[in-house]
């Protein structure tokens, strides 16, 4: 007889009951693990669409961003950009367009008027940067990714004025400076002249101002000539007036120059602006210029050298010259409205002025010039949208 244990069948079926039991429990646990591992899974995938799709959205934004920066850079450099255009931002891309509220048909500031004063100061950039969209040349939409992203940015900018003034109708920065007046054809006129010859609204300015003592410039008009420089004080009307930094004023001025000369030494017939549509341009001579022929304009004339003005010439603005100025006889008269500044010549005679030469200060064309040119633009407002 063997001795080995006999099991009662209540017990068989007790141990086997346990085992199964355990069996389960192992079977559950590895389920809840399947299933937690299963979760885990589609988080990690979420996590990683929503990483991916906020650095779409981040490269939208920066590239709006960038987009809305180009049109303030170029803006910077012509206060009269305007159209569209896009940035590629290798990848990203921004389509810019720069409006000017002045002339664009529509009312923007809401006030029910459509390009009316208000308006004319300012403009407004709008940049939408796009990742992965792609656009045909009409702006429509070709091709999107699964993760794609816009974002726009507009900027309203408001022109700053030019801030031009004049306290005489010809400065000269050197109170020893040398004059050849010839003949008695001159007029130097310090009372506000309008562009038509009629008499402007403000006080008169001496003819001829300069830092310092005038008398070594009144000095140097002869007996017959005097009653050819005039305005305030009269016979001949040459004042001290307060000091200019001429060469920091030329230096700003030269940056929205439109119209450039290269220089050294350059000569012109033509327009330098338009004068009958009183329309002014800001032109800047790097160097020497001689103006022949029949020569018109309006604006600003920045010479950094010497200016030879013959033949006929007629300007409504300001002209600032670094050099000699020298109004030479013959060819048909020279006129300017506004103000003429010189720093004067390095050798030979500053001014000469010599035929029939008109220079009278000009409110009006003043204005003219400080209203329709700016000297760039501020922002007003910036926001993403
Ligand atoms: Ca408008
Ligand atoms: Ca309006």
């Amino acid at each position: 007889m063997g001795t080995k244990q006999r099991l009662s069948s209540h017990e068989l079926r007790r141990r086997r009951s346990r085992r199964a039991n355990a069996l389960l429990l192992a079977l559950g646990a590895t389920t809840t693990l399947i299933v937690a591992g299963g979760t885990l899974l589609v988080s990690v995938a979420e996590e990683r669409t929503a990483t991916e799709q906020s650095i779409v959205a981040a490269q939208a934004r920066d590239a709006s961003t960038s987009g809305a920066e180009d049109a303030l850079a170029r803006l910077a450099a012509d206060p009269n950009t305007e159209g569209s255009w896009q940035v590629d931002l290798g990848g990203p891309i921004a389509d810019v367009t720069v409006v000017d509220w002045g002339d664009n048909g529509a009312d923007d500031d809401d006030d029910g008027a459509i390009d009316e004063a208000d308006e004319q100061d300012y403009l407004s950039v709008l940049s939408i940067g796009r990742a992965n969209e792609l656009l045909d040349g009409n702006g429509l939409l070709i091709e999107r990714r699964t993760r794609h992203a816009s974002s726009a940015t507009e900027v309203i900018l408001q022109r700053t004025e030019l801030d031009l003034a004049a306290n005489q109708a010809v400065y000269v920065d050197d109170a020893n400076a040398s004059f050849k007046f010839s003949g008695t054809a001159f007029l130097i006129n310090g009372n506000d002249t309008n562009l038509d010859g009629s008499a402007g609204p403000n006080a008169a300015l001496p003819g001829i101002g300069t830092v310092g003592d005038p008398t070594g410039i009144s000095s140097q008009l002869k007996s017959n000539q005097k009653d050819k420089v005039i305005g305030l004080g009269g016979n001949p009307s040459v004042a001290t007036v307060s000091d200019i930094d001429l060469s920091a004023t030329m230096d700003a001025l030269r940056q929205i120059a439109t119209v450039e000369f290269a220089g050294p030494d350059d000569s012109f017939s033509g327009e330098l602006g338009d004068l009958s549509n009183e329309v002014p341009v800001v032109t800047y001579a790097k160097g020497n210029l001689k103006l022949n022929g029949n020569t018109s304009g309006c604006g600003v004339l920045i010479v950094d050298g010497d200016i030879d003005f013959n033949g006929t010439f007629d300007y409504a603005g300001l002209v600032y010259v670094s050099g000699a100025v020298r109004f030479n006889g013959g060819g048909g008269g020279k006129n300017v409205r506004g103000a003429l500044f010189t720093l004067g010549a390095v050798t030979g005679n500053d001014v000469t002025i010599n035929g029939s030469v008109a220079l009278a200060y000009s409110s009006e064309a003043i204005a003219l010039v400080n209203t329709q040119l700016s000297s760039g633009v501020q922002v007003v407002s910036w926001r993403r949208r």
